[in-house]
């Protein structure tokens, strides 16, 4: 087949689900098109199988907002039109969804026949898209997709809550690409960060306030109580400045370690004991499913569709949102005795096999089957 996938770029989840995705479909023959304003973070150098082509708005004084969406429409009818492509798949709602509908309509009236599947990732759906300003719009599409899918069946339920739709919506869960065996521990490159016999916690975000970066400090301040450890945070954001200047208040800066945005988070998870997600709302958690796959267990709130990811007491624990000392607790009981570490280490990997990509894959492959043969029947 050849798909199209609009996604967003950056470090997200959704772009580097739909980047990963589309990775593997090019793996597996069908030729993707990545359809975005820069090269996808994950998307890595020259492949087979896989085109990039670039959205650029050129900057017309006239405008004090460039008209992102409208430049992108074009591209996708562009795209489909000249590489003569089967099928779109729009991840994150807003603006991809109404620019694929707008593009398909254009294509329909050119005689050409395109359908479109979104996939709703979660912030387009909880936080951002149900605010007035987007919620139409939203509906519309939602309704006018050939499919929808969501990541969990959190966000599922979110959809038809905050949306007038009755549509059928699927849920096909994030996926990863699992390790055969646990990583190897670099001893050496460990040594760098932490002594032997202190824990290594750590966190991966962008570090935007629904992430409760707050949090993460607090929770590692009462561990840092109890077990001498090290904080990695990963990532960059809005809240960086607030958890450098509690660090400081608290007085554990010589504890917590800011390592920046970092293009493959393994690196970090591979020298980590313990992940931290402590999020007000998440519809799934990838950066929680990418940290079991290495064998960290985690500490997490118990929001949106981190349960359908994390297994209290198997892969780690569940909290309330701000329950600071209850997350501290359980992570004291994970990290005060080796054995049991090992086994939530063990537990961690073995649940994270349950979202591979090797599972999951074949489930897109046959939602793009299905949606064609409507086309062509
Ligand atoms: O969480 C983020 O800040 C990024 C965001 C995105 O839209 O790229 O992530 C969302 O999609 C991810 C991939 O499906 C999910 O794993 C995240 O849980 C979801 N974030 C939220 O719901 C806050």
């Amino acid at each position: 087949m050849k798909i199209g996938i609009v996604l967003y770029p950056t470090f997200g989840g959704s772009g580097v689900v739909a980047t990963e995705l589309g990775k593997a479909l090019a793996m597996k023959g069908h030729q993707i098109h990545f359809i975005t304003y820069s090269q996808p973070v994950r998307l890595g150098s020259f492949r087979e199988n896989i085109f990039y082509h670039e959205v650029s708005v050129s900057d017309y004084p006239l405008f004090d907002f460039q008209p992102y969406e409208t430049v992108l429409t074009s591209k996708i009818v562009d795209v489909v039109k000249y590489e003569k492509l089967d099928l779109l798949h729009v991840h994150y709602a807003i603006p991809h969804a109404s620019a694929a509908y707008m593009a398909k309509e254009i294509l329909k009236s050119q005689g050409i026949l395109i359908p479109f599947i979104t996939t709703l990732h979660g912030t387009d759906i909880t936080l951002v898209g149900k605010d007035p300003s987007f919620e139409p719009v939203i509906t519309f599409c939602l309704n006018k997709s050939d499919a929808v899918t969501t990541v969990s069946e959190s966000l599922k339920n979110d959809t038809y809550a905050h949306f007038d739709t009755m549509r059928d919506i699927r849920v096909i869960p994030n996926f990863i690409v699992t390790n055969e065996s646990l990583p190897t521990l670099d001893l050496v490159k460990r040594r760098s960060y932490a002594l032997d016999e202190e824990p290594i916690i750590c966190h991966i975000s962008n570090f935007r306030p629904v992430k409760r970066i707050e949090d993460v400090v607090s929770v590692f301040a009462k561990i840092n109580e109890n077990i001498p450890s090290k904080l990695l945070l990963a990532g960059d954001g809005p809240e960086r400045s607030l958890a450098e200047r509690m660090a400081r208040e608290l007085k554990i800066c010589h504890r917590v370690i800011f390592v920046g945005k970092v293009r493959d988070t393994s690196h970090v998870l591979e020298l980590s004991d313990l992940f931290i997600l402590p999020s007000e709302t998440e519809s799934f958690g990838l950066a929680a499913l990418e940290a079991m796959a290495l064998g960290v267990p985690v500490i997490s709130s118990n929001t949106g569709g981190i349960p359908e990811v994390n297994l209290h007491g198997f892969s780690g624990y569940l909290s309330d949102v701000g329950d600071v000392n209850d997350m501290a607790i359980n992570a004291i009981k994970i990290l005060h005795d080796k054995n049991i570490l090992a086994q939530f280490k063990q537990n961690a990997w073995e649940h994270s096999k349950k979202f591979s990509l090797v599972k999951l894959l074949p489930i897109y492959e046959a939602l793009y089957v299905e949606i064609l043969d409507r086309y062509t029947k």
